[in-house]
């Protein structure tokens, strides 16, 4: 079973709440420091308290529908550059004997920028994380109101400032606050929405064995046992096949370390009733079981860039939107593949859908290969899964409704499969370094590239919409998480081989028109995707689409590595 008591919160609990902030600190003494952070480990949240507060407020906001809520709670997590590891090996002798086996998290996000399609100078001049071999650690604070999570990141701040007494001596902390990065859940009606206007965090892979942290779920195995899984071959019982409908259960060792991972074999039966599971993740050194890699992207956004390709797109195509009369947020639609509200297209292709985007039982239920069944009326317990929405997702092997080159496509094919030969530049020559060339695309192996993502906005709200764009200069974006055991075979692996490969998954496809990054031989960052647009009669129309602009751009980040509890004690020297 998972040790959820040794994994920090935010991996697999995910801390969700509207407020955070992070502290970036470099590590300038490894003795004191050790000592600082001995006096933190009391306040880190672990796995089992972020899923069981998480569970006792979603049921109370349930039966007191979106009320205030007096439950609150604030949580800390910290996490290592394999840098700031390496400034520690001098205080924890043998700490770094077995090397870490992905290179990209030894290398360091600021090396491996130029990879990921970034801007040339990048990483020079990030807000954080551009200095390459710069030990920095991260300290993550979660908090339901502004005024708690200030109370917690004063005592940080404090306690980092100050320093601390010990043996009768007043010690620095051995570290400084390079950055300080706040985020916020955005307000009003864009709350859970990300800076462009749809609704984030929606899909998610689910984990094998956790217990989910949505009541839901639980009631919904109580009423019907068939969704439960066989006891699994490496003796799992009681798990459900799937967590909220459309929502894949993944072995956690694709997340944490120290578990099996997916079965990548070809027709491997990896999410039936007895699925079979693959190796153990293996980070390298022992005392990272538990722990997991954090990659985090400052991901700055143009809103008001974004919403007037909307609209010019929408009037060069005559495109008419006659149910809503939005034709930019039609467009938009079709970039990213679902609308603003979070209702998918393959659902409802013809024009948002609050209600289906707001219902976590039918919002994710949808493939692209293949059709999906309505799930059936529910008994009257008000926590099973409703699905309403008919027709149910017919599937869209073609790509009509949504196109190969939309973000959530790109980013998380599901269950689609190449029409053409190769799945990853079929191309001759254009397969991207280090993708593998003309591999078949299948489900098994596509389930080896998910993120557990953990994103939230920063900066204020934007005046813009798709049909009034608005062009303010301000800095606003999304502080980009995700949690993985391969940084190279997740994160790297579906921006660079999926995201910026103008060929995935057809040849012709186009980059993903949200974080699609090219460096084009003559200079330039053009960038070119293939989408399809409905007419006023509804008949799909293939329209070729070009940009100059980035409406994402990055501004800092790094590669971390967030150890389980015990080995925070043991980096702490107890
Ligand atoms: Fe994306 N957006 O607003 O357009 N993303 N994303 N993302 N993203 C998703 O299902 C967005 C980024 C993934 O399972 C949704 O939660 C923006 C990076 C993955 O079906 C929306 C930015 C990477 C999924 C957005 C951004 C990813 C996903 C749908 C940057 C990885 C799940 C809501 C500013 C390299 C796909 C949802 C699935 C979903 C947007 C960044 C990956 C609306 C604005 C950097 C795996």
């Amino acid at each position: 079973p998972l040790e959820v008591d040794e994994i920090q919160g935010n991996i697999l609990g995910g801390f969700n709440k509207d407020f955070q902030t992070f502290l970036f600190l470099e590590i300038t003494d490894a003795t004191n420091f050790q000592q600082w952070l001995a006096s933190q480990l009391p306040y880190v949240a672990t796995t089992a308290e972020v899923i069981a507060f998480n569970r006792l407020f979603k049921s109370i906001r349930h039966r007191r529908g979106h009320e205030s809520i007096a439950v609150r709670s604030t949580w800390m997590n910290i996490a290592f550059t394999f840098q700031a590891l390496s400034a520690l090996e001098d205080v924890v002798p043998g700490l770094l004997d077995t090397d870490f086996k992905d290179q990209a998290f030894v290398e360091g996000l600021a090396e491996r920028s130029h990879r990921l399609g970034d801007a040339p100078g990048s990483p020079d001049g990030w807000f954080v994380g551009g200095e390459r071999a710069q030990p920095l650690v991260i300290v993550q604070i979660a908090s339901d109101t502004r005024e708690d999570l200030a109370t917690e990141v004063n005592r940080i701040e404090d306690s980092i400032y100050a320093g601390h007494v010990a043996d009768g001596k007043c010690l620095g902390s051995g570290a400084r606050i390079t950055f300080k990065q706040n985020g916020a859940n955005l307000p009003g009606n864009l709350s859970g929405h990300e800076h462009f206007g749809f609704l984030d965090g929606i899909s998610q892979p689910g984990i094998r064995g956790l217990l989910s942290s949505d009541p839901r779920d639980v009631l919904t195995l109580r009423q019907n046992p068939a969704k439960r899984d066989q006891p699994s071959q490496n003796g799992q019982p009681g798990t459900p096949a799937q967590g909220k409908p459309g929502q894949d259960l993944l072995w956690s060792g694709e997340f944490v370390f120290g578990y099996p991972k997916q079965n990548s074999q070809p027709n491997a039966d990896w999410d039936g009733p007895n699925p079979i599971p693959g190796p153990i993740a293996e980070a390298g050194p022992t005392w990272a079981k538990n722990g997991s890699f954090l990659v985090f992207r400052r991901l700055r956004q143009d809103v008001g860039g974004f919403h007037a390709f909307l609209k010019t797109t929408a009037t060069n195509n005559n495109v008419l939107n006659p149910t809503t009369g939005s034709a930019p947020a039609l467009v938009g639609s079709r970039l990213v593949g679902r609308w603003a509200s979070g209702a998918p297209v393959l659902r409802e292709p013809d024009q948002d859908n609050s209600t289906l985007g707001n219902d976590d039982c039918a919002n994710n239920n949808f493939e692209f290969g293949g059709a999906t069944a309505n799930i059936p009326a529910p008994p009257s317990d008000p926590f099973s899964c409703t699905d309403e929405f008919a027709p149910p997702s017919p599937g869209d092997t073609a790509g009509q409704v949504c196109p190969f080159s939309a973000h959530i496509r790109k980013v998380y094919p599901r269950d689609d499969t190449p029409l053409q030969t190769g799945g990853y530049g079929a191309v001759a020559g254009a397969t991207p370094p280090g993708c593998p060339a003309n591999a078949t695309l299948n489900e098994p192996d596509t389930q080896t590239h998910r993120l557990l993502r953990r994103g939230i906005p920063y900066g204020d709200i934007s005046a813009s919409t798709p049909t009034s764009p608005v062009d303010d200069n301000v800095d606003r974006g999304l502080l980009f998480f995700a949690y993985q055991t391969s940084i190279e075979r997740q994160f790297e692996f579906v921006t660079r081989c999926w995201a910026n490969n103008p060929d995935f998954k057809e040849p012709g496809a186009g980059v993903d028109p949200i974080i699609g990054q090219v460096n084009n031989a003559d200079g330039t960052r053009t960038r070119h995707f293939q989408t399809v647009i409905p007419d006023a009669n509804g008949t799909p129309q293939s329209v070729a689409l070009t940009t100059e602009k980035d409406w994402v751009l990055p501004t800092g980040g790094g590669y971390f590595f967030s150890p389980s509890l015990s080995a925070l004690r043991m980096l702490s020297g107890q």
